[in-house]
């Protein structure tokens, strides 16, 4: 190779392995989390909202999904969401409550009439409010978008037909002691504990069951640990928040968080349509794998849920029924 040549060569090089590491510093990477599995509605549909911002930016900023609670249990991911360790997480609102109080009013039991009756709610001035509320507080969160997690029904080893048959099973419920409220209310003991936390407490008889929708019921694989019969008490139907950590908003022009706001907007709707056809298709395969879905008359629930509502509620009394007049 000639002088020249090899000049030219080392040139090339060096410029490649310049821009390189210029190019990868340029852009920025927003580490989002979720406990769910790749493919599942929350998943998608917040992987979505990133690849819309990368592109509005142009290329400014990357999104990074961490899904499967590779980063913790929600209640470890909110914490650090908090710090900025984590800059989006999809979250139930559960372990929200423990942070943000003012929320707990969708976290009551038989609160939302069915799901129509919360996602009125939540597309609506009260559901608005509620994201004020913990924008405001001082848990340094910043919600965009609601997300649709269904309702919650009790999946146990033995059958409940009746809420005689809940006495003393030990069932897992999520971290906020007005869940364990809940659940001892309804006359089981209610044991808090993450949710990664629930296949090997199933297989090891620490609990005899657990409480969620079935999208999470088959995901999580807790049907393989001996949870056979899901017992439609639809108890629970908490919406669930995408949470940007205050530490990376401030860092957003005003421009990308509007940006943030509009896609976050969307995926709202988007993972709405997703969870609608999730709820069908995994109720089927819980069906084909043998779990057995039992019709309960939710009555009875609601009725020895009422000191939980009476003992929470007390802080949104007129919240509650403003939230009861929407139609
Ligand atoms: C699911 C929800 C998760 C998590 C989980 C749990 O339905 O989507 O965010 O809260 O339940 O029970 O811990």
């Amino acid at each position: 190779m000639t002088f020249r040549r090899k000049f030219i060569a080392a040139a090339a090089l060096a410029t490649v392995a310049f821009a390189a590491p210029l190019a990868a510093q340029a852009q920025i990477v927003l580490k989002a989390a979720d406990v769910h599995p790749t493919g599942y509605p929350t998943v998608a549909a917040t992987e979505n909202l990133g690849k819309k911002f990368e592109t509005a930016t142009n290329g400014k900023y990357k999104m990074q999904m961490f899904p499967n609670s590779v980063l913790g249990d929600e209640k470890t991911m909110i914490e650090q969401t908090q710090i900025g360790a984590i800059n989006i997480l999809r979250t139930s609102l559960g372990p929200v409550g423990a942070v943000v109080p003012e929320v707990n009013v969708f976290n009551m039991p038989f609160v939302f009439r069915n799901e129509a009756h919360m996602r009125a709610v939540i597309d609506g001035p009260i559901g608005q409010e509620i994201i004020d509320k913990v924008n405001a507080s001082p848990a340094r969160l910043v919600a965009l978008a609601w997300m649709d997690g269904g309702a919650r029904s009790l999946y146990t080893k033995k059958p409940v037909r009746t809420l005689a048959d809940l006495k003393g099973q030990k069932v897992r419920m999520m971290g906020n002691p007005l869940f364990v409220d809940t659940m001892n209310a309804l006359g089981g003991n209610g044991i808090a504990m993450g949710y990664g936390e629930v296949f090997t407490a199933l297989q090891t008889g620490v609990i005899d069951g657990a409480e969620n929708n079935p999208p999470s019921m088959f995901t999580s694989n807790h049907y393989t640990a001996g949870a056979k019969y899901y017992a439609q008490t639809n108890h629970l139907i908490i919406p669930e928040l995408l949470v940007m950590s205050k530490v990376t908003w401030d860092k957003l022009t005003p421009a990308e968080q509007t940006l943030m706001k509009k896609f976050g907007r969307e995926a709202q709707m988007e993972q709405r349509v997703l969870w609608d056809k999730s709820v069908t298709e995994y109720t089927a395969k819980l069906k084909a794998a043998g779990v057995e879905f039992i019709q309960v008359d939710q009555k009875p629930f609601y009725d020895a849920t009422a000191p939980v509502r009476a003992k929470y509620g007390a802080a949104f009394t007129d919240l509650m029924t403003r939230i009861a007049a929407v139609k």
